[in-house]
């Protein structure tokens, strides 16, 4: 429409412009010529009238001449002596008819009409023109004269017998065939009339040529009067010039005059067939102006329309064909550079959604793309296999050795599970796994792909002088077995690749019973904190033997939860549970109170013993700690030597300068601190050195074997002589049997728990049991 609209105005443009430009010109020739046909008829009417009066000055005198030889006839002038009248009456009918005279008078000297040839007599009594008769007597007189309404040409005669006796005037008519006569033998106007003043003041035509205009008619209609200038008047519509003369002597009473018309139209008439030829000419090239215009203008609007449409097909992101305009001109240059510009958008908007959909480390999909995908596959499969392939050891990698070779790391990976998998949609999951989606897989072949990618994963990573090992898990959650949707698979396989975590082939299927996320998690905190809110949690305390003293002068404080409906929840169930939920805090600082009122209580009663609790390693984020134990202590008035907290090593990894600087403040109280689980886990002797520490807990898995095991035994004496090197308590807990505890005295360990001495025990029970304790016969 837009494009529509160009071209008309374009042609209109043209078109108006033409019109106008011509219309304009043939104006102004039209009235130039105008000017100067009618500056040119003026000339040419003062000329034909001054050729008519010198032609008719001419006939004059012929005819003066002619009638002049009258004079001398002897038989006019015996009847005149004679007063014959009939015989002068056929004399001048004779000379008349030969000179063309209409009307012979024969004129008295007196002026008394003698003769008048004229049929009935007319009545006429006196030559009403004396003057005539006066100058005929010195020259030859004629003049155009006005006699009984009718124009004559009057040439008056002396007749002399010798005497003047009588005066002939011959009256020649000057009527429409004398017109007639005179304009074939010259080159007068066709337009042309005589007229004569017959009564006072009134006109009245004569005589005409056979034009039939009636120019006085026109020019009394318009007021002109007779002029001797030409003037333009309009007659029947049409245009002349006009210009009036006064024939013969003016003296002669009744005035003839000649009014000559010249028309304007008869001479525009050749530059009118030219002005028709010109309208021609203005409609041709109007049409070829038009045709010309509107061929440009589809010049330029075609491609702006396919430029136009190629822009509507790009707003709806489809690129395919820019468009191509084969021109060398500014349009088709427009198009070349629109081409350009569409690529270069086409491959910036193929970049972005590349970018939207992949890893930038890997260039596998990312995890939304790789969830479109899966979803996709599950409109078409019905079952399928997520496997979530976790390499557990990036986030220690990435902090030891820094991101740039982490991501180097990824890359390999990437590159390893893509060669292991042959079909199915490869991802990245998260920073630190990835995902193989196989549709339609049973679980014999889901079992050897992982194993498959475990094994592809298990060669160290080598770069130049580092070798990395990744340690692999593959977690596999099964649709629709395990989940109901896309986002459930996911959520599944990662819960089944921290499963794989613990197992040796480190491949697990997801197991809904050991999902610390399975739905009722929530609830499961939503009942805890209900318990810690009514005290339907408690604490149980393990008695610590001194190996040295031989009495228990110490406890581990230990959380117990009997659950209304589930029964006893074990502590590693909801304590995983609560770091997770951010719940932890509300369970340390339970147990912390609980445990310094237990104290103060026993303290109290005389019963000095040393009581431990544990910390989570959230619980070392907290600034407030110390300040909250300090307030606690304050509170029930208890001494902070009696309080130990243990914290396992782990606790200090993650944010180590800040858990650092909490556990000195709690060092500054003048507690106790342990760690706790010691030899396993990411032990590290340099943060050792750091921690503000009083005592190392040795892990169970150390003390459990100490019987059999003759490693496990250097192990502990290695470990009880480095802490008492570093000045270190140092406490062994999982001791089941009484080799493991003489063996524990023998290597100057300070302090024994385990089953073997007691079981975590209610509060009131700890104070007999410390009290019996050195009179039973299984101590030591
Ligand atoms: O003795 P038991 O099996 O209940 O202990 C299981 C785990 O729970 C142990 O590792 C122990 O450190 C932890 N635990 C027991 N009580 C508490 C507690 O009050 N706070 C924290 N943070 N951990 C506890
Ligand atoms: O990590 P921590 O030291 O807080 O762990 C204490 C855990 O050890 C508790 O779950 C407690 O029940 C358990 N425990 C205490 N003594 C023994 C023992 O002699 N043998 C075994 N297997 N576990 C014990
Ligand atoms: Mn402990």
């Amino acid at each position: 429409m837009a494009a529509l609209g160009f071209r008309l105005r374009l042609t209109l443009f043209v078109v108006t412009t033409i019109v106008a430009v011509q219309a304009l010109t043939a104006v102004l020739v039209t009235q130039i010529t105008r000017h100067q046909l009618i500056a040119e008829g003026g000339r040419q009417l003062t000329m034909s009238a001054n050729t008519f009066v010198n032609q008719l000055d001419d006939i004059s005198a012929r005819v003066a001449e002619s009638v002049q030889v009258l004079a001398l006839d002897y038989a006019l002038r015996a009847a005149i002596a004679q007063r014959d009248r009939d015989t002068v009456l056929s004399v001048l009918r004779n000379h008349g008819r030969r000179v063309g005279a209409t009307r012979m008078l024969m004129i008295g000297l007196d002026g008394s009409i003698q003769a008048d040839t004229a049929a009935s007599g007319s009545g006429l009594q006196r030559f009403p023109f004396p003057e005539l008769m006066d100058s005929a007597f010195t020259r030859r007189t004629a003049a155009v004269v006005a006699l009984d309404g009718k124009a004559y040409w009057m040439v008056v005669v002396p007749i002399y017998a010798p005497q003047p006796v009588a005066l002939v005037a011959a009256g020649i008519p000057v009527d429409d065939a004398f017109l007639a006569r005179m304009q074939r033998l010259s080159a007068l106007p066709k337009d042309i009339q005589l007229i004569a003043q017959t009564r006072t003041a009134a006109w009245e035509v004569v005589a005409r040529s056979d034009s039939h205009i009636d120019l006085l008619g026109g020019l009394s209609a318009a007021g002109h009067p007779l002029a001797e200038q030409p003037v333009l008047e309009t007659v029947d519509g049409r245009e002349y010039l006009v210009l009036a003369r006064a024939l013969g002597d003016p003296r002669a009473g009744a005035p003839v005059q000649a009014i000559i018309g010249y028309s304007l139209d008869d001479a525009l008439r050749p530059y009118k067939s030219v002005l028709s030829t010109w309208l021609g000419l203005l409609a041709l090239g109007l049409l070829v102006g038009l045709a010309g215009a509107w061929l440009i203008a589809r010049g330029v609007s075609r491609p702006v329309e396919a430029l136009a449409a190629s822009v509507r097909r790009i707003e709806r992101g489809d690129y395919s064909a820019p468009a191509l305009i084969d021109r060398e001109d500014e349009l088709g240059q427009l198009a070349a550079a629109f081409s350009t510009m569409t690529l270069a958008i086409r491959q910036r908007e193929e970049h972005i959604r590349f970018q939207a959909l992949h890893d930038a480390v890997t260039a596998l999909p990312n995890r939304s793309a790789a969830e479109a995908a899966i979803q996709c596959s599950l409109h078409e499969h019905d079952s399928g296999a997520l496997l979530m392939v976790g390499l557990t050891r990036m986030p220690e990698i990435i902090k030891t050795v820094g991101h740039a070779l982490g991501d180097r790391l990824m890359r390999d990976a990437a590159e390893r599970i893509r060669e292991a998998t042959t079909r199915g949609v490869v991802a990245r999951a998260s920073d630190t796994s990835f995902l193989v989606w196989l549709p339609e897989a049973d679980r014999t072949a889901v079992i050897a792909l992982a194993l498959h990618l475990i094994d592809v994963l298990n060669p160290p990573y080598q770069e130049r002088d580092v070798s990395i090992d990744v340690v692999p898990a593959v977690g596999i959650a099964l649709y629709p077995r395990h989940a109901a949707d896309t986002s459930e698979l996911l959520q599944r396989a990662e819960v089944a690749q921290f499963a794989a975590l613990r197992v040796p082939e480190a491949v697990a299927f997801y197991d809904a019973a050991s999902d610390p996320h399975r739905p009722g998690r929530l609830s499961l905190m939503g009942d805890l904190r209900e318990a810690i809110a009514h005290d339907d949690v408690a604490l149980h305390y393990q008695p610590k033997l001194n190996l040295r003293s031989g009495v228990i002068d110490s406890a581990e404080a230990l959380i117990r939860w009997q659950h209304p409906k589930l029964g006893p929840v074990p502590p590693d169930a909801f304590i995983t549970l609560a770091e997770e939920t951010g719940n932890i805090h509300r369970v340390t600082r339970w147990a912390l109170a609980s445990a310094i009122a237990q104290l103060q209580r026993w303290l109290a009663q005389g019963l000095n013993v040393r009581v431990a609790v544990n910390l989570s390693a959230r619980d070392l984020h907290d600034p407030e700690l110390p300040r909250r134990i300090a307030d606690l202590l304050t509170l029930h008035q208890v001494e902070a030597r009696w309080l130990e907290l243990e914290i396992t090593e782990s606790a200090v990894i993650g944010e180590p300068a800040a858990a650092i600087q909490v556990l000195r403040e709690l060092a500054g109280l003048g507690l106790h601190v342990a760690v706790d689980d010691f030899g396993v886990g990411e032990s590290s002797l340099a943060y050792l050195r750091k921690l503000p520490v009083h005592a190392l807990k040795i892990d169970k898995m150390f003390i459990q074997r100490l019987a059999t095991d003759a490693s496990d035994r250097m192990i502990v004496h290695s470990i009880v002589e480095l802490a008492h090197r570093l000045n270190h308590r140092v406490v062994a807990e999982g001791v089941e049997d009484a080799a493991a505890l003489a063996y524990l005295g023998e290597v100057g360990c300070d302090h024994a728990q385990g089953h073997h001495i007691a079981a975590a025990m209610p509060a009131d029970h700890f104070a007999s049991f410390v009290a019996h304790f050195g009179t039973a016969p299984s101590a030591c």
